[in-house]
């Protein structure tokens, strides 16, 4: 590779700082980085990326270095806000309180299972009392069926075959953060992720049980956990899928996480695991699957809800429904899970391994790829295939530097029909679902 000048991060935000502070505040990526540039300044940006950047010649114009969209050391006033929660790690970082939202951290994805103490955590609602007797629980199987079914959670194990699977649990809004204008609702990075071990029987035995009607089309889920409003009755969402993914051999009615019963907070006694899809399908806390002769209508269906543009919109414009379809299968998605994001590596340091995740909602991964030298030259990773449909690839590779300095690792994954992930977010919408940028880490080589 031929070494081009090194440029400083000082020097890149001399020549045009109103223009670069436009583009770092200009999206909301987090908490007090404005309160960070105003009061720490220049000086210790360049600090917060070690002074300077061995491939700054091959940076894009106005991009501005992974480094600055964290909160440096002592710098910011206000880091992110970290969940204390009974059953968690100290790791998650809140997103919402009021219903609870937080996020795992990617580099706190870096285990092959994620462990039920750093799992992600969205909530519409309030959280249901848990069931003194879990098995008594009691799920209804109704509408364009047969024999409607209202089965105890006992009799659910006993009566259809068990199942244990490794799947990707990914909300919707995964990426949201990424889009400019920003998008309404949780301002998810990309840590709205998380693969579990899941145990439970699949939801096509459930329904083929109750005898589906030739008028079947959908479903629609109905949930026990209480509207913020305080509304008895009122369901917080209720999101229903085709018939057709129903009746996937992978779709599942869980009550396992990871062997032991589904935490609380995860929809204790039993939910929906419907993988590839966005979360919100994947209901928490079910009493009711209601199987409708139309697409089902319940809160969170219609509109601009989990649905993305079909001809890209204005960003920041108005949207049309009728422009909309609903987000069926989540976009490729590859994380960098070791090193973190900020990692100062040893002096010295030339060669590094680099190691993640990648997933593509309903379809394979077929490779990821990555660049040190933001995007100017890619090599290609390992990757190990996972344990069973919908579990989540992991990859590793070794990647060389040829200085000490700055650098990003950027990670991109291409799914098998050829779609890759973009450099930046696309196809805006206003509630900001779809987004899969690629991720990029920073890393600082000491001299
Ligand atoms: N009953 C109920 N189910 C729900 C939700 C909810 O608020 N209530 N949130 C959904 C959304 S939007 C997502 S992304 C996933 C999150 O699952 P988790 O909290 O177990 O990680 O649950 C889904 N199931
Ligand atoms: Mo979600």
């Amino acid at each position: 590779m031929a070494r081009k000048p090194e440029r400083s991060i000082e020097e890149l935000y001399e020549n045009d700082p109103e223009r670069a502070d436009a583009i770092v505040f200009g999206r909301r990526t987090g908490v007090g980085r404005r309160g960070f540039l105003k009061g720490a300044g220049l000086a210790a940006m360049g600090a917060a990326v070690g002074g300077t950047i061995p491939f700054a010649g091959r940076m894009p114009g106005g991009m501005i270095p992974e480094a600055l969209a964290q909160a440096a050391p002592g710098a910011a006033p206000a880091g992110p806000k970290i969940l204390k929660f009974d059953g968690k790690q100290d790791v998650l970082v809140v997103l919402g309180e009021k219903p609870l939202v937080a996020e795992t951290p990617e580099h706190h994805l870096d285990d092959d299972t994620t462990p039920n103490s750093k799992f992600f955590i969205r909530n519409n609602g309030g959280l249901p009392e848990p069931p003194k007797d879990p098995d008594a629980w009691k799920l209804t199987i109704d509408g364009e069926v047969n024999n409607p079914l209202e089965i105890t959670l006992g009799d659910l194990k006993k009566r259809f075959q068990p199942v244990d699977s490794y799947m990707v649990l990914e909300c919707g809004g995964n990426g949201r953060a990424q889009f400019n204008p920003p998008a309404r609702g949780n301002q998810w990075t990309n840590g709205g992720v998380g693969c579990a071990r899941w145990t439970g029987v699949r939801l096509r035995d459930v329904l083929q049980a109750a005898g589906l009607k030739s008028t079947a089309v959908h479903t629609g889920h109905m949930s026990a956990d209480p509207h913020l409003s305080g509304e008895p009755g009122k369901l917080t969402t209720s999101r229903g899928v085709p018939i057709a993914k129903a009746m996937e051999e992978h779709s599942l009615i869980v009550w396992g996480m990871n062997g032991e019963p589904l935490p609380n907070v995860h929809g204790f006694p039993v939910r929906l695991v419907i993988p590839g899809w966005p979360g919100s399908v994947s209901n928490k806390w079910l009493n009711r699957i209601w199987v409708r002769d139309k697409v089902h209508d319940g809160p969170g269906m219609g509109g601009t809800s989990y649905s993305v543009a079909i001809k890209p919109m204005i960003p920041g414009g108005k949207a049309d429904n009728k422009n909309f379809r609903s987000l069926e299968s989540m976009p490729v998605r590859a994380l960098v899970t070791s090193p973190a994001n900020g990692t100062e590596l040893p002096a010295g340091t030339r060669e590094l391994n680099v190691r993640g995740k990648a997933w593509a909602g309903d379809v394979a991964v077929s490779r990821v790829d990555i660049s040190v030298d933001f995007g100017a030259t890619w090599q290609p990773t390992q990757l190990t295939q996972p344990r069973n449909r919908y579990d989540w690839y992991r990859w590793q590779a070794k990647v060389k530097v040829p200085s000490e300095g700055y650098y990003e690792v950027w990670a991109r994954g291409t799914d098998q029909n050829g779609k890759m992930q973009p450099h930046l977010a696309g196809n805006w919408n206003p509630q900001g679902y779809g987004a899969n940028a690629m991720h990029r880490v920073a890393l600082l080589i000491p001299s």
